[in-house]
């Protein structure tokens, strides 16, 4: 009988390598899986490192830009400050030219209140002068006078009633006394006759009832300035009650302004004459 020989020892030895099957790829798993973690860790730090880098980078570009804004307004606030300074130093300047036109102005008001002081001496001396000479001379007096009564401006003399007449009385009344109602011809005539004519109606020698067209009592025309007229005058108004006709005669109502009113109104008046020759 023949035994088979059998190497017990070398299916011992295989059956032995064969229990957790090859040992080669046993070691690639695990020497892959040992690198596995590290190489993940070193990825992740990797990538993080590229993220912190490329935050970082971003942040300083911020960064530099907010520095460069910084310095461009601390650049525009040495500007404005300036600006500010200088506007202060004219501010100063102006108020100062401001103070010194005023002292200026005080000085000029100072002076014309003397002047019209003068001017005010002046006509109460001239007028002394004409009293003086109207009893030296029994009467009569010379250049630039006018009579008792009377007020003179420029070269005329001006008569403001006391007592009320109708338009056409005035006229006569005037006419009587070497005068006319009164022709304003020069915005200086105006501003005299309404410094004396005041806080009462007076006539002036302005109608439209002869012709239907304004005129002054010398038969010139009357140019139509409507900033010496009251508001809505004149209105020939036909209610007034006072008989037949409408409103023909031109008066100066308190406020210096003209109104017509019907020639029958009874109202005070202004005459105007030359002042007399020698
Ligand atoms: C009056 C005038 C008069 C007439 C009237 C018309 C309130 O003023 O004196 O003349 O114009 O107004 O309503
Ligand atoms: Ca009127």
């Amino acid at each position: 009988m023949t035994t088979e020989y059998h190497d017990d020892t070398e299916d011992d030895s295989s059956s032995f390598w064969n229990k957790d099957g090859p040992p080669v790829s046993l070691s690639g798993v695990s020497r892959f899986r040992r690198w596995l973690f590290p190489a993940l860790t070193a990825t992740v730090i990797l990538i993080l490192i590229i993220a912190l880098g490329a935050s970082n980078t971003r942040t300083l570009n911020q960064l530099w830009s907010v520095d460069k804004s910084v310095s461009n307004l601390t650049e525009s606030l040495g500007v404005v400050q300036k600006l500010s300074t200088d506007a202060a130093k004219e501010v100063h300047r102006l108020k100062f030219a401001v103070e010194s036109n005023k002292d200026q102005l005080t000085s000029v008001s100072e002076a014309l209140k003397q002047l019209s002081a003068l001017d005010s001496i002046s006509r109460t001396v001239a007028s002394l002068k004409c009293s003086l000479e109207r009893i030296t001379n029994n009467g009569s007096v010379g250049d630039g006078c006018c009579p008792l009564g009377w007020d003179l401006f420029g070269s005329s003399c001006y008569f403001f009633s006391r007592t009320p007449l109708a338009w056409d009385d005035a006229r006569d009344w005037c006419n009587g006394h070497e005068s006319h109602l009164v022709i304003l011809n020069t915005d200086e005539e105006w501003d005299f006759v309404n410094s004396h004519a005041t806080g009462a109606f007076f006539w002036v020698g302005l109608t439209d009832g002869r012709t239907g067209k304004w005129e002054w009592v010398n038969q010139t025309p009357y140019v139509m300035n409507r900033r010496r007229w009251r508001p809505g005058q004149p209105d020939s108004w036909t209610n007034h009650g006072l008989g037949p006709g409408d409103e023909d005669c031109a008066h100066l109502h308190s406020d210096g302004r003209l109104n017509d009113l019907h020639c029958s109104t009874m109202i005070r008046y202004i005459c105007q004459r030359h002042s007399q020759r020698s």
